[in-house]
């Protein structure tokens, strides 16, 4: 075996404590619990770490605090827990994949890691993560049983993939800021998604989610999508821009939609649809929208709709509705005016009302489920004889 245990000088952390360190070339598979009992003089350990597909017993990780590489479990029936008492950060993926019967996840000083990767834990109800994951680039967390994420509060990120978790009825965190995208769809019944200090975001897309709290978006640079949502009412009230730099506002199928208020927003720079919200009358929640930089596509069952600060509609204008329909007489100024620039449509009592197709409205922003495959194809194994010598080694760190 090629493999070797670089344990360099060793750090004084505060003057009390020593710390070792271990490195591997590539991924080290864990095989038995004892291989992973055996990486306690590790500090930090410097390589992955992939659990065995056929390991089937309680995998512990203890005394490490920091995998510089990946932490990673795929395709194991039997493996029922793994803990890390002492782990804090994972330098890049945590991933679990197809773990079947996998129900304690205990990592009570995590903090940080690059990309959670879960995805198929049919078995996982909830997390021991005392301290809580704050960062993280990527949270894509996929077909798991998991009832709350408690334990996973990001201040920072970049990708939040958030579906088919059935029995999760509780989304909320601290984000300020999603710098790529956020996607939230087939959860729990009665899911929230609750982000309460949500400043910026690029693309975000929500599909069937029961309550929502956007309350301090000022800024979404690519598209914001509501698709067949529970929620009566969809206030945005800080929102100013959507779309900044061609982006979409979308709010379609949302079957008990009644009130839409987006009283801060001047200007979408994409597409503007409100699509077919079957309980929605009223369409007046936008007094200061100005600019529609691509089409205005509107139809539902609307008995008036009305935006007051309108003066640029750069795309088609289409409003049908089933209902008798007020507030054409405004729209038609300004198509005649020149403001509205594209084909122009607005007509009531239409039998089979429908959209001028210029936005899909299938259109979501998300980078979907990436998985991350640390090969256990190359795997390399923790001789006996090495993990005694890690022993003794932290042994004498200990004496020190
Ligand atoms: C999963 O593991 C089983 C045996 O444990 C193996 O037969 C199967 O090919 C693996 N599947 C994948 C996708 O790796
Ligand atoms: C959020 O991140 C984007 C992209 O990195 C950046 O342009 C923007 O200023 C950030 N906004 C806030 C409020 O931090
Ligand atoms: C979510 O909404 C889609 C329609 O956009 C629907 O097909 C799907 O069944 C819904 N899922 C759940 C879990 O309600
Ligand atoms: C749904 O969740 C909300 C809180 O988000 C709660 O007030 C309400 O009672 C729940 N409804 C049902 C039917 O569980
Ligand atoms: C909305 O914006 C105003 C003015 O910038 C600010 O005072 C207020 O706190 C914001 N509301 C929320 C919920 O962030
Ligand atoms: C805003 O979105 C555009 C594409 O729509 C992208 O090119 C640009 O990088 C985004 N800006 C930020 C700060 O993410
Ligand atoms: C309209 O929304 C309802 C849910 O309220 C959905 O069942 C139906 O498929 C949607 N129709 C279209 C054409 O999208
Ligand atoms: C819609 O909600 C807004 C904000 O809560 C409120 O001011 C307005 O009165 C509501 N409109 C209707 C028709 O209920
Ligand atoms: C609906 O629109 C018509 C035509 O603009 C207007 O006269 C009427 O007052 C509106 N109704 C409501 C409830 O806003
Ligand atoms: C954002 O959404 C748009 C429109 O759906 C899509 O074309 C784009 O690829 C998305 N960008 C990201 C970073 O998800
Ligand atoms: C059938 C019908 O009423 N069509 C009308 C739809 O709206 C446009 C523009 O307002 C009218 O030109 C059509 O006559």
């Amino acid at each position: 075996m090629s493999m070797k245990y670089v344990v360099p000088a060793l750090a004084a952390i505060g003057g009390a404590y020593a710390q070792s360190s271990c490195s591997v070339s590539g991924t080290t598979t864990i095989n038995a619990a004892a291989d992973a009992s055996a990486l306690s003089g590790c500090s930090t350990f410097s390589g992955s770490i992939a659990i065995a597909t056929g390991l089937g017993e309680a995998v512990s990780i203890p005394g490490v605090r920091r995998i510089t590489g990946d932490l990673t479990a795929t395709n194991n029936s039997l493996i029922p827990s793994i803990s890390a008492d002492s782990l804090q950060v994972i330098g890049g993926a945590f991933t679990l994949t197809e773990l079947q019967v996998l129900s304690t996840l205990s990592f009570p000083q995590l903090s940080q890691v690059d990309s959670i990767e879960w995805n198929a834990l049919a078995g996982l109800q909830q997390l021991a993560f005392t301290s809580g994951v704050e960062q993280a680039n990527t949270l894509s967390i996929q077909n798991t049983q998991l009832q709350t994420l408690d334990g996973i509060n990001l201040a920072v990120v970049d990708t939040v993939f958030i579906t088919n978790n059935n029995y999760l009825n509780d989304i909320s965190m601290q984000l300020g800021n999603i710098t790529t995208s956020l996607r939230i769809e087939s959860n729990g019944a009665n899911v929230s998604a609750i982000f309460p200090n949500l400043i910026w975001a690029n693309n975000m897309t929500f599909r069937n989610v029961s309550t929502i709290a956007l309350n301090s978006l000022v800024t979404v640079n690519g598209s914001l999508g509501f698709y067949s949502n529970e929620f009566e009412s969809l206030q945005c009230a800080n929102l100013t821009n959507v779309g900044t730099n061609k982006g979409d506002l979308t709010i379609v199928s949302n079957s008990n939609l009644n009130n839409v208020s987006f009283p801060s927003l001047t200007k979408v720079g994409g597409g503007f649809s409100i699509q077919n919200n079957t309980e929605l009358m009223m369409v007046n929640g936008f007094p200061k929208l100005a600019v529609i930089t691509g089409a205005f596509d509107l139809y539902g069952d609307f008995t008036n709709v009305t935006m007051p600060a309108l003066k640029e509609v750069d795309g088609a204008f289409n409003i049908q509705s089933s209902s008798t329909l007020g507030g054409c007489d405004a729209f038609s100024k300004l198509k005649s005016g020149g403001e509205i620039r594209g084909k122009y449509v607005c007509n009531g009592t239409v039998s089979k009302p429908s959209g001028v197709g210029s936005n899909p409205s299938s259109a979501s922003g998300s980078s979907g489920s990436k998985s991350t495959n640390t090969g256990a194809a190359n795997a390399m194994y923790i001789p006996t004889a090495a993990a005694g010598v890690m022993g003794v080694v932290a042994a004498m760190f200990g004496l020190l």
